[in-house]
């Protein structure tokens, strides 16, 4: 068999790690052929609990799983692995605003971006733990070792979300709708961009013609859907999350067909769309199936959408600012 791919999880007792790991060691994410060594990366008090779910992942008998390890730091829990998927980081507590929770979280990112200097020279690191643009800009500023282009944060849980909304409204299967990007920041001022958006080859405001829908309780329903989920479970999204981070890293891994493209905030070289260089914004992405890809070009965009998208570039850039110290 082929030599292992070593995959970190960080947060692997928690909620979106018990969905992830199973699914990355069944060899849903790599392929049948290919094993897998998982890195269970978890805070010393849970480190028990992701014990259990080591025992249950051994317990599937995925053949496709080559190995488990269990670690209470980065620093080990990286040595050597090819991708690192950052999912672990304090949940906002009552009454915490959001910039509290940048800033609590902040540190965790500075250590786990240092870290990443100990993996293999074709790691990628992948940012799911809120909030996840600004978290992996703070990784990805202190690892200088790894290029930025190798960083990126999860926001293709918002593109499938819009995607769902947008069939139901259609009543299509969900895998008509192409071309549905997110831009911005995973919060509320996401901005999912119906007006290039697909409907069976057809332009999505041809199909979906209500306006008030889309730029209302469209836009809404996919900005709070968190929050909705929180209070109809009492928990947040957590198997939704782990799928569409399985979705993200295939995403990369796979050239994506000619005419698409996929949501994934990466880090901007300041040359398009008027984002800022540096920001971790979500935009519209190909990727060239080897890892490597490309930021899609020449989009029109509406006076409309280029005032949503620039409120969540306002609110990356005060994010930026609040964590501004922890940028190396
Ligand atoms: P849980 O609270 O269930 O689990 C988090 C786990 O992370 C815990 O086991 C905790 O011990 C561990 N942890 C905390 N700090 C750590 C550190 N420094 N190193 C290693 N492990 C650490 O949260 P869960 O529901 O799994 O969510 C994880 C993160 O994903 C949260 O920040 C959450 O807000 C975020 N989400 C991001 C989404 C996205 O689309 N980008 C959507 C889902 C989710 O809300």
């Amino acid at each position: 068999m082929a030599q292992p791919v070593r995959v970190a999880v960080t947060g692997a007792a928690g909620q979106i790690g018990y969905s992830l790991l199973f699914r990355i060691a069944s060899g849903e994410l790599f392929g049948p052929d290919t094993p897998v060594h998982l890195n269970l990366v978890e805070l010393p008090q849970a480190a028990k609990a992701a014990e259990g779910t080591a025992m249950e992942l051994d317990d599937c008998g995925f053949s496709t799983l080559a190995g488990i390890d269990i670690h209470d730091s980065p620093e080990s829990g990286f040595e050597g692995v090819n991708w690192a998927l950052l999912v672990g980081s304090k949940p906002r507590g009552p009454g915490m605003e959001r910039n509290d929770l940048i800033k609590e979280n902040g540190p965790i990112f500075v250590a786990q971006g240092k870290a990443l200097a100990k993996a293999a020279s074709d790691v990628r690191c992948v940012v799911v733990g809120n909030p996840c643009n600004t978290n992996a800009l703070i990784a990805q500023h202190n690892c200088r070792e790894v290029p930025a282009t190798r960083f990126s944060a999860m926001t293709m849980l918002d593109e499938n979300r819009a995607k769902a909304q947008l069939a139901k409204k259609a009543g299509v299967n969900v895998g008509e709708i192409k071309n549905l990007a997110i831009w911005g920041n995973h919060s509320s001022t996401m901005v999912p961009n119906f007006e290039a958006a697909t409907i069976g080859g057809k332009s999505l405001t041809d199909v979906i013609t209500d306006r008030a829908y889309l730029e209302g309780d469209f836009f809404t329903t996919v900005q709070k859907r968190g929050a909705a989920i929180i209070q109809a479970r009492g928990k947040s999204s957590a198997a939704s999350a782990a799928s569409s981070c399985i979705d993200h890293v295939k995403n990369f891994l796979t050239k994506t067909p000619e005419g698409e493209y996929f949501s994934a905030a990466v880090p901007s070289d300041g040359s398009l769309y008027d984002i800022p260089q540096g920001l971790m914004f979500s935009v519209p992405v190909r990727s060239n199936g080897d890892g490597s890809y490309e930021i899609v070009k020449g989009l029109e965009l509406s006076d409309y959408m280029k005032g949503r998208i620039g409120q969540t570039r306002d609110e990356l850039l005060k994010e930026r600012d609040v964590v501004k110290d922890l940028l190396a």
